[in-house]
């Protein structure tokens, strides 16, 4: 561990985190369905201070300290120790779980982003990682590209070919997901469910007929790291909060989600469907 304001705790087995009680809720039904654990935010987060031990698993923990190296800044969630939605992030750790890399985790209030953040990235965005040299990424593509150059490092993920015929259509997705869901204009709420079920149309027979199970075969891509989170919040938030399954008749991607929801690198990354719940709930 690097820096010196910083206090590393090792917990003997038998002390417990209080805050991980709150991942023990149940997965809702789509999370389900896609095989999603609620369990999965307990690997390799690492928590803040001002959390209160009351006995239980042997995890380190961060004490209020920001800032060393090999740390991911990413969004603190609805509690304390709780891995925020950002999509961003989770492609960003996608590609590093990915590569099986080794890095702690320290969850930021976006709501009230602390000076030091701000100081780290003025921009004030997650992810940020500062690598194990002191450099800092403040792009969710250039941490991708950054793990393409450690071990192993024949596996790259970004720039493979195909990648950028995948993308021209699987970008046009979450835009339209995005203006759908923060629309507060009800007269034009078909004309943006329309859109986005156009975008979606085109993306499934895209998929059509392809080689699976990934985007570009078995190896995880960027177009994956980018794309699944995307739909994840899709397949949760349009149900909840729509009362629309946007996904229902789309069965290539649904196999495709399915298949990407399956890898590790997915669930190693993945904050829960209540979380997803609870980062759009600002707009309903
Ligand atoms: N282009 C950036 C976008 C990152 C981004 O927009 N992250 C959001 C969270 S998902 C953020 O930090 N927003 C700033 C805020 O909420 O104040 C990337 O790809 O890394």
């Amino acid at each position: 561990m690097q820096g010196s304001r910083r206090l590393l705790l090792v917990l003997p087995l038998f002390l417990q985190i209080g805050s991980l009680e709150a991942f023990s809720f149940a997965p809702v039904n789509s999370a389900m369905r896609f095989g999603l654990s609620s369990s999965m935010h307990q690997i390799s987060l690492i928590q803040r201070a001002r959390l209160t031990l009351r006995g239980g698993h042997g995890l380190r923990m961060m004490v209020d300290g920001p800032r060393g190296n090999n740390v991911l800044y990413a969004k603190r969630g609805q509690h304390d120790g709780i891995l925020g939605d950002c999509p961003y992030t989770h492609k960003a750790q996608m590609a590093m779980k990915a590569k099986d890399l080794q890095y702690e985790v320290c969850l930021v209030n976006l709501s009230d982003k602390p000076k030091w953040f701000l100081e780290l990235n003025p921009k004030g965005t997650v992810p940020t990682y500062v690598t194990a040299e002191g450099k800092i990424l403040t792009e969710s593509d250039d941490i991708i590209q950054w793990c393409d150059l450690q071990e192993p490092k024949d596996f790259k993920m970004f720039q493979r070919p195909g990648g950028d015929e995948v993308w021209n259509v699987a970008k046009e997705v979450f835009p339209a997901f995005g203006e759908y869901m923060k629309n507060k204009d009800v007269s034009r709420n078909d004309e943006l469910k329309a859109k986005l079920d156009a975008k979606l149309a085109a993306l499934d027979s895209f998929l059509k007929g392809r080689n699976g199970p990934l985007l570009l075969g078995e190896q995880i891509s960027a177009e994956d790291c980018k794309l699944t989170p995307q739909l994840y919040h899709i397949s949760i938030a349009v149900p909840h909060y729509v009362k629309y399954d946007a996904l229902e008749k789309y069965d290539n991607i649904k196999k495709y989600l399915n298949s990407a929801m399956q890898t590790d690198a997915f669930k190693k990354s993945a904050y829960t469907p209540e979380t997803v719940i609870w980062g759009w709930s600002k707009f309903f």
